[in-house]
This record gives structure tokens, sequence and C-alpha cells, in this order.
């Protein structure tokens, strides 16, 4: 790893944060605390509904895969000359959610008018209490406190993103308790992900081959099918729906006849599904191009899955 991958010029200490993270050094908590705070300052200005120009890159899950992020930059450049609108779920289920997302924060903290972070739905205390961050904040810097720290970072995290006007983008899809982009505006965000209601739904459901709306197994957010998101898209004037949420084994996805897709951009997810990851590059006219990765050898990366940790709900894919 090269020291200047995310340096362009001084800019203090978080420039120091983001080469020492890239390097696997860990931030100690008096510097998350101060990263935090910054962060929650720049976040605050942001809109439920975050303003985006292509051309951007959109990525999707990244699940503590800290050698596949970097993998991920090396790929489709890093922060200081690319535009990254990433989806959600940076954090529980690989080794590294404290690598990830201290570094993304940091990034946003640098480059807060290129970078993009969406809440997903392990954005949340309730959801990383129980699927790995909160364990790992615990066994590398021995109590709760950096955990308690990102969290409250999570609750600033605009929930949708619109590009161009044209592509909504959001961890989870659709829900029924929204008709228009406006009705997401409106929202009260800044606060714990609720367990039900739009914010719950935006950050849950995903798009089925279906009609309608239906339950979910997930336990939270909906189902909804190809003529709800056809409906949405143009009561909107709409061209797509981006999102992320799901494991697709090429990385992406295309579903309800071209109007969503899905990018997942941990590749051998949880370090063993076998998936390959992606990115999603729109040009300058909106027009989409998929980089596919596979991940960066199990040695480097951490070892293979009998060597995990175990974890009460390591087999339930939230
Ligand atoms: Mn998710």
């Amino acid at each position: 790893m090269t020291s200047a991958l995310f340096k362009k010029k001084p800019c203090g200490e978080v420039n120091e944060w983001i080469e020492e993270l890239q390097n696997f050094k860990r931030l100690t908590e008096t510097q998350v605390k101060k990263l935090c705070k910054k962060a929650k300052e720049v976040l605050s200005q942001e809109s439920n509904v975050r303003e985006v120009q292509c051309p951007v890159t959109v990525c999707g899950d990244i699940h503590g895969q800290m050698y596949d992020l970097l993998e991920l930059f090396r790929i489709g450049g890093y922060p200081h000359d690319t535009n990254y609108l990433f989806l959600g779920d940076y954090v529980d289920r690989g080794y590294y959610s404290v690598e990830v997302i201290s570094l993304l924060v940091a990034l946003k903290v640098r480059y807060p008018s290129k970078m993009t972070l969406l809440r997903g739905n392990h954005e949340t205390r309730f959801t990383s209490q129980v699927h790995g961050f909160y364990d790992e904040v615990m066994v590398k810097y021995g109590n709760a406190k950096v955990w308690h720290l990102f969290t409250e970072v999570f609750d600033y995290l605009p929930i949708t993103a619109l590009v161009n006007g044209k592509v909504l983008c959001m961890h989870g899809g659709l829900s029924p308790s929204i008709k228009t982009v406006d009705d997401i505006r409106k929202l009260e965000r800044i606060q714990e992900a609720p367990f039900d209601g739009p914010i719950s739904d935006l950050l849950w459901s995903d798009p089925e081959d279906m009609q309608g709306w239906g339950t979910s197994e997930r336990g939270a957010g909906y189902v909804f099918g190809a003529d709800v998101s056809k409906t949405f898209l143009h009561d909107n004037n709409l061209a797509m729906v981006s999102r992320a949420h799901q494991v697709v084994d090429e990385g992406y996805e295309w579903c309800h006849d071209g109007h969503v897709v899905t990018t997942f951009s941990a590749p051998n997810y949880c370090y063993r599904l076998g998936n390959r990851a992606a990115i999603m590059q729109l040009d300058e006219t909106i027009n989409p191009t998929f980089i596919q990765f596979d991940a960066v050898p199990r040695k480097k990366s951490g070892g293979d899955a009998a060597s995990l940790p175990k974890r009460v709900s390591w087999h339930t894919y939230v």
C-alpha cells in the first residue's frame, strides 16, 4: 500500500488519519471522537434526498471488507478525483468494520462534496449491535465508546440520493408510505432508524418478481413488484431506482424491466459466498457502466469462513 493514495495536498489531521487508516492503523478513541464531531457537522447540512451530479460511481454493500474496499478505490479511482455514492451497509459481517467506517467517514469529512454516504439497515444500533460491529469495537478498543460515537453519526446519514434529478438511490427500496420524492424530503431522519414506517422501508425493502406489495421475510420493510417501480418512476419523472442490500452473483443485477438495479460491492461476501462485486459508473448522460471485481486473496483478507469468530446470528443474512 503506498502512503499517498488518498492524499492530494495537506489538510491537517484528517489527511493524517486517512493515511494511517489506509495502512490499517486504527484511530484512537480521541481521534474517533473528533472525527465523528466533524462528520455530524457536515452531514447535518445534507438533505434526506441528497442531490448528486454525474459523473458518479455508485457502490453497494461493503460490510467490513477493508481489503476489498481498498481494491474498490484502486479500481474505481481515489476520492480526490472521483465522485462516490455509497449505498450503505459499511459495517457488520466482515473483520474490519472499524477500519471501513473510520476510513469512509474520514473521506466524507475530507471530501464532503465528492463523497456521499447513505444509511443502510446495518447503520443502526439495533442491527450493528448483534451482527459484528459492536463486538469488533469491544475487541479492538476494549469498550463500546467508539461504537457509540459512530452510531451517533449513523443517525445523520442521508437516506436517499438523487442523481441528476433522474436516478433515485437508497439502500433497500421503495415504501408504500412514499408516493413522491418530496415525501422523503419531509421525513424526520436524525434519529435511530425506526422499526417500521417510511425510513425503515427505504433501508430494508427489496424488489421482487411480483405485482404490488408483499410482506418481507426479513421482518422489516416490504417486497415490491415491477408495477410499483414503474408507477413510482412515472409519477416522479425518474428513470431508474438504484439500490443495494442483496447479494447478487455478478455484483450487479437489473430487475423490473430495467427500472431497478442492484449493486453489491462486497466480493465473496462473508468470505464464503463466492459472488463477484461491482461498482456502477454513471457518466455525464447517466449512462451506467459496471466494473466487476473479485475478492483479494483470502490469506490477505483475513482467512476463510472456518476461522471466522462465532456469532450468534452469523447465518441470517440481514
Ligand atoms: Mn442491507
